[in-house]
């Protein structure tokens, strides 16, 4: 199975495991899709948003001023949620924040075993235990199996520890270091055990140590990888005695760890390895805070923004419908006025004065026509048109549906734009080239031929109810 282990994974992630064990109050993640976007397929969500989020280069040390940014950030997404949804109690996201002051002076670390079914997390768990290393060590359920539910554990308590232990007992495969990359953007530091290196002929052995470290340069260096053997399996013996008899015997090999040990307590006997490992739970904290706010926000907005949307679509489509526009750049005005992009943006918290809109909306139309999408959609409603034997609404149908369609388009376009934008941004001076890329893509996803056919019949039915049956 080569599932993505965040799907759904980083999702509930941190909550339960890392402010559960800091506050006494567990957070509440049951009411909240915590990392939502990232439950349904929201790594992207981290990708595209990673500008925002992620620093520049996660292997860069982080600086405190960036931690404290974090939470200054999520602070503000707080605000604009408590700010626009006031019936509702976020003290649970403010308490957490605040929790997160005190963490700076935390000295001690905690540090998860994950990895695939049956790598050795146990073993190693127990013997890193018995080291006395002067950190907190657990392990995970299993990664990688096919049960979500299981992942998600798994991943919170990865996403809760200073310091994360991944073993393997061969190379990587592919799907893993995807995993493992998306921890490393959310600064967790990562250290590859290849564990039961006993299985193997030491040849092989530094084989698979060198592809590994091959396989993860540079994201991680090659001292962040090594080759242990937690419990080396037990090997039979043979002894010729001297009257000729032979007796055999199992003979138990000592466990293989003093590599890791060794590199454990170098890290942790530093004090600025352990701030920024302490420092990089704080900042990931925060910035998992501020995605779920980020969210939640969203969700409100959009809420609010699709009735107004509906508003115009049909507004575009009446009046086109009656007036039927010959030329495409008509129809692209048609389809996305001021008045939309002022009501839309307001619920975005962007004021733009109506000047402003018109000038945006024109820009707007412009683009639609260059990127061919006022083109594209009177070809496919028309062709939806000609299959359903519903041509006889005639003339105006095609212009009406596109310009409703079209108007559809800009809409979510504009509404996923602001979304990207931070919360006190001003909308004037839009992004075009990134509106343009939007409306490429929420063009793109909206073109599956079932929901144009569904809008396309769902907006003749609004235009003349009386004509179509
Ligand atoms: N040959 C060999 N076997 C090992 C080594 N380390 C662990 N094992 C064996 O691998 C098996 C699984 O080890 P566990 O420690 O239970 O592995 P785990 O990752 O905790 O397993 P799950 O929690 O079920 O995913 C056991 O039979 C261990 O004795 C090693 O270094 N060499
Ligand atoms: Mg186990």
């Amino acid at each position: 199975m080569q599932k993505p282990i965040l799907i759904g994974g980083l999702g509930l992630s941190l909550g339960l495991a890392l402010l559960g064990r800091w506050q006494a109050s567990v957070f509440d993640l049951g009411e909240y899709i915590f990392w939502g976007a990232i439950a349904v397929g929201g790594l992207m969500l981290w990708r595209q948003n990673q500008p925002q989020l992620a620093l520049d280069d996660p292997t860069s040390p982080l600086q405190k001023k960036d931690v404290n940014q974090a939470i200054a950030n999520a602070q503000q997404w707080i605000e604009a949620l408590q700010t626009e949804s006031p019936e509702q109690n976020f003290s649970t996201f403010t308490n957490t924040l605040t929790a997160l002051n005190d963490q700076f002076s935390r000295t001690a670390l905690t540090a998860v075993v994950t990895g695939g079914r049956g790598t050795g997390k146990t073993t190693v768990l127990k013997q890193l235990a018995a080291l006395n290393l002067r950190c907190e060590f657990t392990e995970t359920d299993p990664l990688f199996t096919d049960l979500a539910s299981y992942d998600q554990a798994a991943q919170n308590q990865v996403f809760a520890a200073d310091l994360v232990i991944f073993l393997v007992n061969g190379d990587l495969m592919a799907s893993q270091w995807d995993t493992l990359k998306h921890w490393l953007q959310a600064r967790q530091k990562l250290i590859i055990v290849f564990n039961k290196q006993d299985q193997y002929q030491s040849e092989q052995r530094e084989l698979i140590l060198e592809q590994l470290r091959k396989h993860v340069y540079p994201a991680i260096i090659a001292t962040d990888v090594m080759a242990i053997a937690a419990a080396p399996q037990a090997t039979k013996v043979k002894q010729i005695q001297t009257d000729g008899t032979t007796t055999e015997y199992f003979e138990q090999p000592i466990p293989q760890l003093t590599g890791l040990q060794t590199h454990l307590q170098t890290l942790f006997g530093s004090e600025a390895t352990k701030q920024q490992l302490v420092w990089s739970t704080i900042w990931r904290t925060a910035t998992l805070i501020q995605h779920n706010a980020k969210q939640q926000l969203n969700t409100l907005r959009r809420q609010r923004a699709m009735p107004i949307l509906e508003k115009y679509q049909w507004l575009a489509a009446g009046a086109t419908f009656a007036n039927p526009v010959a030329a495409l750049d008509l129809l692209a005005t048609a389809a996305v006025t001021g008045q939309m992009i002022m009501d839309v943006g307001s619920i975005y918290q962007q004021k733009i004065s109506l000047s402003q809109a018109q000038a945006i909306a024109t820009a707007i139309g412009k683009q639609m026509i260059q990127l061919g999408l006022v083109e594209l959609s009177t070809q496919a409603v028309g062709g939806i048109l000609k299959t359903n034997a519903i041509t006889y609404v005639a003339g105006g149908a095609v212009q009406g549906v596109s310009a409703a369609y079209l108007t559809h388009i800009a809409g979510l376009s504009l509404m996923q734009y602001f979304q990207e934008q931070d919360p006190h941004t001003q909308g004037e001076n839009l992004n075009f080239d990134q509106l343009g890329r939007i409306l490429k893509g929420v063009f793109e996803n909206n073109r599956r031929s079932q929901f144009l056919q569904t809008f396309t019949t769902g907006t003749l039915k609004r235009l003349s109810p009386q004509t179509i049956r």
